[in-house]
């Protein structure tokens, strides 16, 4: 089973704030009369007839919509749902492999004698889910992840969609390819190219030609469309990546400026996973240049790492090596990626990384937890007045 809550954060601001609901809600950025710089986080399904949807430059959503409500995410409030979500399917099966805020998958097949056929399953949890936190969820049933995941967002919202067992190229065959996982507009048109419109089509194409095209990944997709996916339901699936990102209000030209913005932002990054005990080894420098041209540049490290001066000092770099040619900054965001949890950290050996920095960036923390997060910053950050 797959379970997948519907316009997840504007459901649970229509859920707090009644008078929201049955209107569009656009939860995201400050859309500042039409000015404002940041996305769309979702939309509720009102806002979504005027064709707002997730990632939308917030600006694009008010043209569509002014008259829609504008909110700002409260994460915190989401987070609590989403435990609450998963607590209550761990009612109905102990494998469940949580794999967004809103998401997860759940092995219902030890739970069938006990609860009764997957159909009734799926309609009490959806009924438990309703009652106990007033949300709505999509469920698609099938015999492997992959098509229960694409089954849940077919009937959206409020949808229940099952695949029988030795149904599922059936099932797949009428879909568009863009339902398959990784085909995006790219991939899309060269397929169409080869006359592949639909899954039916990869799933009778001949499997040579299309490895010879795609390479290897050309024989994924073709066991996908055939509903081949042997992957396990796994219980201890693990956060992959932790990140935060900031969109100036007005496109900046001064380079110090965005350095900057990265360090506040790899100060925020650093509590964070100190707080979560979490530590990483791939970092990530997010970059959204004038146009809304966005890049990427990630750099592994040989150790696992938390601290500020490590992500700063990273990022910091790749920045400055990015062939930016004086266009001017939009957005810049830093992703700490291959996480692991603290604990038999392995310390560098030929680095010198004074333990006077670790003491100081947990007495910051306690700092700021106590008295706030303006009691103390780093005199890089503050303005001059
Ligand atoms: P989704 O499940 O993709 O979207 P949704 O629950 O809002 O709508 P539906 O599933 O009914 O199509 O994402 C879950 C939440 O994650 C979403 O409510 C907000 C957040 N999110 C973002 O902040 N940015 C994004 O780009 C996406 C896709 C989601
Ligand atoms: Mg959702």
């Amino acid at each position: 089973m797959h379970l997948d809550m519907d316009a997840f954060f504007a459901a649970i601001e229509q859920l707090d704030n009644p008078e929201y609901r049955g209107k569009p809600v656009v939860v995201g950025a400050d859309p500042q009369g039409g000015k404002g710089r940041g996305v769309v986080s979702t939309a509720s399904y009102e806002a979504r007839t005027y064709g707002i949807h997730s990632a939308l430059p917030i600006s694009q959503a008010y043209r569509l919509c002014p008259h829609a409500i504008f909110v700002r995410g409260r994460i915190q409030r989401y987070v609590e749902l989403s435990r609450k979500i998963i607590e209550i399917i761990k009612n109905y099966s102990p494998v469940v492999e949580q794999i967004s805020i809103d998401e997860a998958f759940v092995d219902i097949s030890g739970s069938l004698r006990l609860l009764g056929s997957a159909k009734e399953i799926a309609v009490k949890l959806k009924a438990d889910i309703l009652q106990q936190t007033g949300l709505k969820a999509s469920v698609g049933i099938a015999p492997n992840k992959f098509i229960a995941k694409i089954a849940s967002d077919l009937e959206k919202p409020d949808g229940l969609t099952i695949c029988e067992q030795g149904h599922e190229k059936a099932f797949l065959a009428p879909l568009p390819i863009r339902k398959l996982w990784g085909v995006g507009a790219r991939t899309e048109e060269r397929l169409q190219k080869l006359g592949i419109h639909t899954i039916g089509d990869i799933a009778a194409f001949d499997v040579k030609k299309l490895t010879e095209k795609l390479g290897v990944w050309g024989f994924g997709l073709w066991k996908l469309a055939n509903g081949i996916d042997n992957r396990k339901i796994g219980t201890q699936h693990k956060r992959k990546s932790i990140s935060e990102e900031r969109t100036f209000n007005e496109d900046v030209a001064d380079y110090t400026t965005v350095e900057k913005t990265l360090f506040k932002i790899a100060d925020e990054l650093s509590r964070t996973m100190r707080r979560k005990a979490l530590k990483g080894r791939t970092i990530t420098l997010k970059l959204r240049l004038e146009g809304f041209d966005t890049f990427t540049r990630s750099k592994k490290l040989t150790d696992y790492v938390q601290d500020a001066d490590s992500l700063r000092a990273v990022v910091v770099g790749m920045f400055r090596q990015f062939p930016i040619n004086e266009r001017k900054v939009r957005l810049v965001g830093i992703a700490v990626s291959q996480l692991n949890t603290l604990g038999g950290e392995q310390l560098p050996l030929f680095e010198n990384t004074p333990a006077n920095n670790k003491e100081l960036e947990k007495l910051l923390d306690e700092l700021k937890q106590r008295f706030g997060e303006k009691v103390i910053m780093r005199g890089s950050f503050m303005k001059k007045k």
